[in-house]
């Protein structure tokens, strides 16, 4: 495989840029990071291996990366080496024929055999495109820049599908994401065994692909003068007219190609979607995609859907229910009048132009019912969006009671429209999920990656941002949104959305605490800290409302208010995992309660902390067996439980290494299975939780056991096949061996990248015990198996440097240079004695102040 200068630059910097070696350590010089070159302007990526047809074959890769189309049905792979993200780009040299290419993209090399790639990814209209399969026409030679931003993908394929002849000088992206390289940054960290170098370097990787600056990821709708011009996408919801009955919904549209496409009576931003979706297709003039799947969407159709798109995604499913064809023709470029009635009995009628085109009542397919299961989605209400490469306007809509009233009517021309469909251009600092999909700004699922964030960029805009914006859609209740858009929200939108999502993931109000403590912990940004305390106060309190169960003290969310279970059996108290979550986060509001003099506060957290670790402790441990139990009276246990046990330290120092015992039952080859709990598919590894668990070993100081899961379950992420996208994969097959979700699984996905804070603050072994590393330790973890490792830990008074490794005789040295004014303690990983400078003959732990390099060598 070819490697560009950006994929070897990205590669090598661990590893490889070693510098100088140094005759009396074992390790070579740590390097200082390198100038970052400011780039204002976007910057393009280009793959790094090009090759006709399909092939993941990197081989005989000889010619330029020019692609030449002679005839229909002519097809290159493009490999870009690692995911890449953004606005797709055609340098078109020749195009005769009007060309029509089809374009696909794939974060997995065989979404590049399916007919739909690895998408489409309608859980969120989210700043990026919903279909991963896309038809370009080419009327003429010059650039083509796409509309959509792609979210992440290693893999392109480009087929045409049309025309004469076609030849694209070259074919990339303008990237949506940061693309500074790896040396640039501050933080760093390299061992003379490059699996853990590369490992580190998923983390800030990981977050270029995921976490976006201000105005990046750009609007999905076109505000005109003729009303707002909507490609196809996932449908975006208002919420000025919520949970209507009795109603028509009115609009003019005017296709302009394909189709046009809304939905009713559907969950906003909820995790269930089951209004009824509507694709109205035209009558496919002349010169219409070639590649339109007239199966699926028939030409003068209205095709009736259901669930979250018309086609299946993995856990996202999708219905076709019906389909009417139509009488007349439905021209494109002409204004048409589109109502559709719905008394609120599941009964709808669509009329086109006072004609009747459809009526039928939705229940009566049997398909994708609302699940009562699933929590959130109280309000229902219409939305906008055509299917894959249609484009259409839409204008005057209107919604009519049955009554007469008019409760809604929007000309659909003002630019704050995309702010009440919640399709604006991101206005805040945010982090998604993952690069491809799931992008939504998801509360709990930053635990882990909040700590890399200052771990490896120390880009504090990237944990304070996000945070200000779940902030800003914080409701009266004092809930924060355990999801929510990119797009900036008016007042009205983030009550709806935000109370949407209630009582889904309420530890992750627990969680976001936790984010927001190590935040201020490595940052010491205490300006941040009390600008935000109310509001964490408020969030907090929230959480114990619906999450403490009175009865027991553990985490028990006895019931949702509406009568929903948030997880288990309605009114069952769950146990360890979700306990620990609101544990940590009340003893860690008390710690920053402390901290700004609200002592009455701390005291308050830290008693309820208490009563709840007594709780576990008392209620859920079985004496017999040795473990946790998942609940009260269950039998079983769970890997999470396992983690947050040993992360919180809770119970005694024996019943935890009993319960650690367990975990050789749940073990394969990629690490460790959840336990009974869990709603995850079986057979599958999920590195969030892992994550936990590999922090859970490294406080305990569990060496073995830690560096065993981190081989195993991150190892294979950066193993260079064609799996590897340079980013932390969602998902893991038990075996190791690729990614686990199928093609839906995120490979740049932020949520279980702990091996870079693993690595920085365990195996080098250095952070903070007081905020802003006033004081910090250095402890690497006793008998981590590597020759040497070093690196950069950043914090507010500049660079940590530190390295430890063996010596010829087998003796572990260790150097460390900190900031002036910081306060180390030295905490050796072994138990005899040692020479630092001139002092002979000591031991245990030493303590010294930054400002010159400090050697300590053990005797
Ligand atoms: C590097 O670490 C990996 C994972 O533990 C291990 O498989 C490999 O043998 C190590 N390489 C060396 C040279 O120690
Ligand atoms: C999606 O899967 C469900 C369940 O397997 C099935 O009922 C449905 O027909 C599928 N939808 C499509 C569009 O194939
Ligand atoms: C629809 O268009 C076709 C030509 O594309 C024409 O033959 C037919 O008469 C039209 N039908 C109606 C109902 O207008
Ligand atoms: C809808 O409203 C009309 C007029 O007020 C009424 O006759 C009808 O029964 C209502 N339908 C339903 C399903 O409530
Ligand atoms: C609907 O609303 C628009 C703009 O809000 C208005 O101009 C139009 O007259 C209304 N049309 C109908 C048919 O109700
Ligand atoms: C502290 O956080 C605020 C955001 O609330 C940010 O503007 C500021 O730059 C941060 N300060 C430091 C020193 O990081
Ligand atoms: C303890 O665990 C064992 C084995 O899983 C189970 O049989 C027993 O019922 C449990 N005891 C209690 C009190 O739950
Ligand atoms: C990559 O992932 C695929 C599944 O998507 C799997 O079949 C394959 O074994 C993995 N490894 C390689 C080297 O392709
Ligand atoms: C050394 O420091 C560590 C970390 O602060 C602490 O846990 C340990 O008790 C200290 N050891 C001694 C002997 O003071
Ligand atoms: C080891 C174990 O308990 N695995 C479970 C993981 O979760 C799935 C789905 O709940 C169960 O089927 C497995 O048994």
């Amino acid at each position: 495989m070819r490697i560009s200068a950006y994929l070897a630059t990205w590669l090598t910097l661990g590893a490889c840029a070693l510098g100088s070696s140094q005759s009396d350590l074992p390790w070579p010089a740590i390097p200082k990071p390198q100038q970052s070159k400011s780039a204002p302007e976007p910057v393009n990526v280009y793959p790094v291996a090009v090759k006709f047809g399909i092939s993941s074959d990197a081989a005989d890769n000889t010619n330029a990366l020019s692609l030449t189309f002679s005839k229909i049905g002519d097809t290159f792979t493009l490999d870009y080496g690692i995911a890449v993200a953004g606005q797709p780009l055609f340098h078109v040299e020749t195009a005769e024929g009007n060309p029509q290419i089809e374009v696909k993209y794939s974060e997995a090399f065989p979404g590049l055999l399916n007919p739909q790639s690895d998408g489409p990814f309608a859980f969120a209209n989210a700043l990026a495109a919903t279909f991963r399969v896309e038809t370009y026409e080419i009327k003429e030679a010059g650039d083509l820049t796409g509309y959509f931003i792609q979210g992440s993908q290693r893999w392109q394929s480009i087929k045409m599908i049309s025309g004469k002849k076609l030849v694209i000088k070259q074919a990339g992206f303008v990237s949506s994401v940061d693309q500074s390289p790896l040396d640039t940054f501050p933080g760093y960290f390299a061992s003379s065994n490059s699996t853990y170098t590369d490992i580190w370097a998923l983390g800030p990787r990981t977050q270029q692909m995921s976490c976006y600056t201000p105005g990046s990821q750009h609007s999905t709708w076109d505000i005109t003068s003729k009303g707002a011009y909507i490609r196809g996408q996932k449908p975006a919801s208002s919420t000025r007219a919520i949970n209507l009955k009795n109603y028509t919904l009115s609009f003019e549209t005017m296709i302009d190609r394909g189709g046009t496409g809304w939905r009713l009576d559907t969950e906003i931003d909820a995790i269930q979607a089951t209004g009824p979706i509507f694709i109205l297709t035209s009558e496919y003039p002349a010169g219409s995609f070639a590649n339109i799947d007239r199966t699926l969407v028939p030409p003068n159709t209205l095709v009736l859907g259901r669930g979250w798109s018309l086609q299946n995604q993995t856990s996202l499913p999708g219905f076709v229910l019906d389909k009417f064809p139509l009488k007349m023709n439905v021209t494109e470029k002409e204004w048409h009048t589109i109502l559709t009635e719905s008394p609120g009995d599941g009964t709808y009628t669509v009329y086109l132009n006072d004609q009747q085109i459809a009526h039928f009542n939705i229940g009566s397919y049997g398909l994708g019912d609302p699940n009562p299961y699933k929590p959130g989605g109280v309000y229902k209400g219409f939305a906008f969006g055509p299917w894959q490469d249609q484009a259409a306007w839409v204008r005057n809509v209107n919604v009519t009671l049955k009554t007469g009233v008019n409760v809604y009517s929007n000309p659909m021309t003002s630019p704050d429209v995309l702010v009440e469909y919640g399709v604006h251009a991101n206005d805040q600092y945010t982090c998604s999920d993952a690069g491809k999909r799931d992008r939504y700004s998801w509360l709990g699922d930053r635990i882990v990656s909040s700590q890399v964030v200052m771990v490896g960029t120390s880009q504090g805009e990237f944990v304070w941002g996000p945070a200000n914006e779940a902030f800003s859609r914080q409701i009266a209740s004092g809930e924060v949104p355990c999801n929510t858009l990119f797009s900036p929200l008016d007042a009205e939108g983030s009550v709806i959305r935000t109370t949407n999502v209630d009582p889904l993931l309420v530890d992750y109000n627990f969680d976001f605490m936790q984010i927001i403590y190590d935040y201020w912990l490595r940052s010491g940004n205490d300006t941040f800290l009390e600008r935000v305390w109310p509001r964490m106060v408020m969030s907090t309190s929230w959480a114990m409302s619906r999450a403490l169960d009175e009865e027991t003290q553990l985490y028990g969310a006895p019931q949702g208010k509406r009568g929903i279970p948030i997880s288990g059996e309605k009114g069952q108290a769950l146990g360890p995992a979700e306990t620990v979550s609101m544990i940590l986060a009340l003893e860690r509001m008390a710690e920053m309660a402390n901290h700004l003099g609200d002592h009455a506060a701390a005291d308050f957290y830290k008693v309820q902390a208490k009563l709840s670790r007594t709780a576990i402790d008392t209620l859920l441990w079985n004496a017999t067996a040795g473990y946790y139990a998942s609940t009260i009276g269950a039998t079983g246990y769970d890997m999470i439980d396992i983690a947050q046990v040993l992360l919180a330290n809770i119970g005694s120092k024996q019943r935890q290494a009993q319960f650690t015992d367990k975990l050789s039952t749940l073990r394969v080859p990629a690490g460790y299975i959840n336990g009974t709990r869990y709603m995850d598919t079986p057979g599958i590894v999920n590195p969030y939780y892992e994550s936990f668990l590999l922090q859970g070993l490294a406080v305990t100081k569990r060496t073995q056991l830690a560096q065993d899961l981190l081989d195993a379950t991150w190892g294979p992420m950066v193993e260079c096949d064609r799996n590897y996208t340079g980013g932390y994969w969602e998902y893991i097959s038990t075996d190791g061996r690729y990614p686990g979700l199928d093609l839906f699984t995120g490979q740049t996905h932020f949520w279980g990248s702990y091996p870079t804070v693993f690595l920085s603050e365990y195996t080098l072994g250095v952070r903070p015990t007081r905020p802003g590393y006033e004081q910090f330790i250095f402890a690497p973890l006793p008998g981590f198996k590597t020759e040497w490792v070093h690196g950069r830990v950043p914090t507010p008074a500049g660079l940590i440097y530190a390295a430890w490794g063996y010596n010829r005789q087998g003796k572990i040295v260790m150097e460390i240079t900190a900031p002036k004014n910081l306060h180390g303690t030295i905490v050796p990983p072994f138990a005899g004695q040692y020479t630092v400078g001139k002092e002979r003959g000591r031991s245990g732990n030493y303590t010294f102040t930054g400002g010159e390099k400090l050697i300590l060598r053990e005797d």
